[in-house]
């Protein structure tokens, strides 16, 4: 089915729309200007981690073709691009006591003036999974709450202080990833883990919720400071992007997994988001998790209540939820249920990608935009990331790469599916950012999975051709957007 093109103007006239990418997944040039390592770099090096071997290395070498990528940019019409530093760029070792590395620092001084003058909103995300390598070895990073907190803030106050002109700050991209990822199933950065097939160390019933626990309170250090010595002056907001998918009762007649559905959202977003809009994690998860999931201090509790400017929405997919009646196991992070593509009737929840865990289903995009409306009070939403893979995309030549219709129309019934929810629902969307201008580095899918607007020709070094879809979101935008 082709989604009707919107007839109606809905979205607020300064609604801002573009494109989004992170440091590890374009820049490449990992020794460049006195860069230090990164947690990918070391991880990427470890045999079986990334499929086909391959590293962020050279990635889309944006580093040095960030030109390029301005133009492409322009080209699109975006009016916004969203991009993360590489804080091993900036603080090549990472901590507080550690010396800065200037190149590295001007590099994005640099690229936020470039875009400003091309008239282009800069969106910056300080932390976009590639911590410093230094902190990892020294004190375990995100698992060391004082050190990590600390040295998290003075890394944002440089930021901060040396780019006035950025007016929308973003702490942390999907913390959940980070932690359980990273620290539960070991399948990210720094890839620890129970399963001692994959991992010497970890502990996957505790250092998830840990290590999300810290980044709250890194989270909540970061916005203090911007609010205290930066917002006064230069103006500008922060807030942190939260991913999640949308669910459906595997069952709708059975009451116990309609109820796993808010859980399931709970466990992902509210996890972050509740202690962010009220200061306490959710009951389920508290009920669930015991003393393994940390618990605030009054001072934490209350520094971490309140410290959202905006509300940063990652979202792709969908799940039909199926709860679990045998008690939740230990390194369970899901809420002890079943995320399912199939329901119990048989309807399937949306199209296979390239990526196992993505499945486009456009309505699901509205019911959460709800659902997290209606428990956070109408935030102010910025959706940071939306976008989709597409099966066997890599093996076709260039030309099929090209016509990339799948994607031009997940994101058309995507958008409109957002507006609905702006015009019918009253949810307050302000800002929608593609995910992802080029293709890049998809993390332990290395390569093989494209999510561009751009082809990326890494054979033919790493020249850029726009795609189908690349064309497809401004003129879409353009009819959605009020004109005054
Ligand atoms: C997001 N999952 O990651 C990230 O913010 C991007 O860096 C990434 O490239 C993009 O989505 C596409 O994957 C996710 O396994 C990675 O559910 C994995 C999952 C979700 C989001």
């Amino acid at each position: 089915m082709v989604t009707p093109d919107p007839t109606k103007a809905v979205l607020p006239k300064d609604f801002i729309w573009g494109f989004a990418t992170a440091s590890y997944q374009i820049e490449g040039a990992p020794d460049t200007d006195g860069r230090g390592p990164s947690i990918w770099d070391s991880f990427c090096k470890i045999p079986g981690k990334i499929a086909g071997g391959c590293s962020g290395d050279v990635a889309c070498d944006s580093y040095n073709r960030i030109a390029e990528d301005i133009e492409l940019l322009k080209k699109t019409g975006a009016k916004a691009y969203r991009f993360s530093v590489s804080w091993s760029r900036v603080i090549p070792l990472g901590g507080r006591n550690d010396p800065i590395n200037q190149k590295g620092l001007d590099y994005y001084v640099k690229l936020v003036d470039d875009l400003l003058d091309a008239g282009i909103i800069p969106m910056i995300t300080l932390f976009h999974w590639d911590l410093p390598d230094e902190l990892h070895k020294r004190y375990l990073g995100m698992l060391n709450k004082e050190e990590f907190v600390a040295d998290f803030a003075n890394y944002s106050r440089v930021l901060f202080k040396a780019m006035p002109k950025c007016k929308h700050w973003i702490t942390f991209n999907e913390p959940w990833c980070s932690s359980i990822l990273g620290y539960s199933t070991g399948l990210f950065a720094p890839g620890r883990t129970s399963d001692r097939t994959k991992s010497a160390e970890g502990d996957s019933s505790r250092e998830g919720w840990t290590v999300g626990h810290n980044i709250l309170i890194a989270h909540a250090h970061s916005v203090k400071i911007y609010r205290e010595e930066f917002k006064p002056t230069n103006g500008g907001e922060i807030g942190i992007t939260l991913n999640g998918d949308a669910v459906y009762p595997w069952d709708p007649e059975d009451p116990e997994d309609v109820e796993a559905c808010d859980r399931k959202i709970e466990f992902s977003i509210s996890w972050f988001a509740d202690p962010i809009y009220f200061g306490t994690y959710p009951e389920s998860m508290v009920k669930q998790l015991g003393d393994r999931l940390p618990t605030f201090t009054p001072e934490e509790a209350a520094l971490v209540k309140g410290s959202n400017d905006f509300y940063g929405m990652n979202h792709y997919t969908a799940n039909y939820i199926k709860h679990k009646s045998t008690p939740a196991a230990d390194d369970d992070f899901l809420g002890n249920l079943e995320t399912l593509f199939e329901s119990k009737n048989g309807e399937n929840i949306g199209p296979e990608t390239q990526s196992f865990w993505l499945r486009p289903n456009p309505p699901g995009f509205r019911n959460l935009l709800v659902w997290l409306s209606k428990r956070y009070g109408n935030p102010k939403i910025y959706v940071t990331e939306n976008g989709t893979s597409l099966k066997g995309e890599n093996d076709l030549p260039i030309e099929g790469i090209l016509d990339d219709e799948f994607r031009a129309e997940y994101f058309r019934s995507y958008i409109a599916a957002m507006a609905q929810a702006v015009e019918e629902d009253g949810v307050d969307v302000r800002a929608y950012m593609a995910w992802s201008l080029m293709d890049n580095f998809e993390w332990a899918e290395g390569y093989e999975t494209r999510f561009g607007v751009t082809f990326v020709d890494y054979e033919g070094g790493q020249k850029r051709f726009p795609k189908k879809s690349a064309t497809v979101v401004g003129p879409f935008f353009d009819k959605l957007i009020k004109k005054e």
